[in-house]
């Protein structure tokens, strides 16, 4: 028996302060943040593109994208709404697989059923940092947290990784996304707390 009771509180996992950007909580729950209703794309109509200044525009079937090669990988989650969620593990493809060809974009906006987009520099996904996701903890991903899938960009805050993501359009201009219109920040790094314009 510990010498002291935890109270309240319940049994928790520790928690690495330095997995914690500032201003930051850590949740062991899965909060649902959708700017409008959840999409209900049948897989046989679903596909993933890549659009825009790419020499190669491929398009992929539900089937096409299974058989790509994938990653398995545990990571921390951010929300600008200032909940974090440590140690998620994910299934989907590196967009470096998906990005063939050569590119003269600086910046890529992902797109979404439902009409959601957000932007960031083209660097900002590839190198390992960014994958399209099919599987959460080992399950199909709920349609409430983006599936049949999603963007996952998890060194920025959680609205870079889009839900219900239909392909990628690599642009030589920025061009701001849905929040980032709408007073978000255009980068989005939590480690700098970059969560509006002011920041
Ligand atoms: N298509 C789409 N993607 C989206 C959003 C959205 O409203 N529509 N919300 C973003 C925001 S603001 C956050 S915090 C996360 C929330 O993901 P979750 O609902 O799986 O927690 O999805 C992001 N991706
Ligand atoms: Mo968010």
């Amino acid at each position: 028996m510990p010498p002291i009771s935890r109270g309240f509180h319940g049994r928790r996992p520790a928690v690495d302060p330095a997995r914690v950007p500032p201003g930051q909580y850590v949740v062991e729950d899965f909060p649902v943040l959708s700017a409008g209703p959840t999409p209900r794309t049948p897989l046989e109509e679903w596909s993933l593109a890549l659009r825009g200044e790419v020499d190669a525009t491929p398009t992929w079937s539900w089937r096409d994208f299974l058989e790509l090669p994938q990653e398995t990988f545990t990571i921390d989650i951010h929300c600008v709404t200032k909940w974090s969620k440590l140690g998620t593990t994910w299934t989907g493809v590196s967009i470096d697989t998906l990005l063939r060809g050569t590119t003269e974009a600086e910046y890529v906006t992902a797109f979404s059923d439902g009409g959601y987009t957000t932007n960031m520099p083209l660097e900002e996904i590839v190198g390992g940092k960014a994958w399209i996701v099919h599987t959460f903890e080992g399950e199909p991903l709920d349609p409430e947290h983006g599936g049949p899938a999603r963007l996952l960009v998890p060194h920025l805050y959680f609205w870079k990784s889009a839900k219900w993501v239909r392909g990628l359009k690599l642009t030589l201009e920025d061009e701001p996304g849905f929040w980032e219109a709408g007073g978000y920040h255009n980068f989005g790094d939590p480690w700098r707390e970059q969560r509006y314009w002011s920041d």
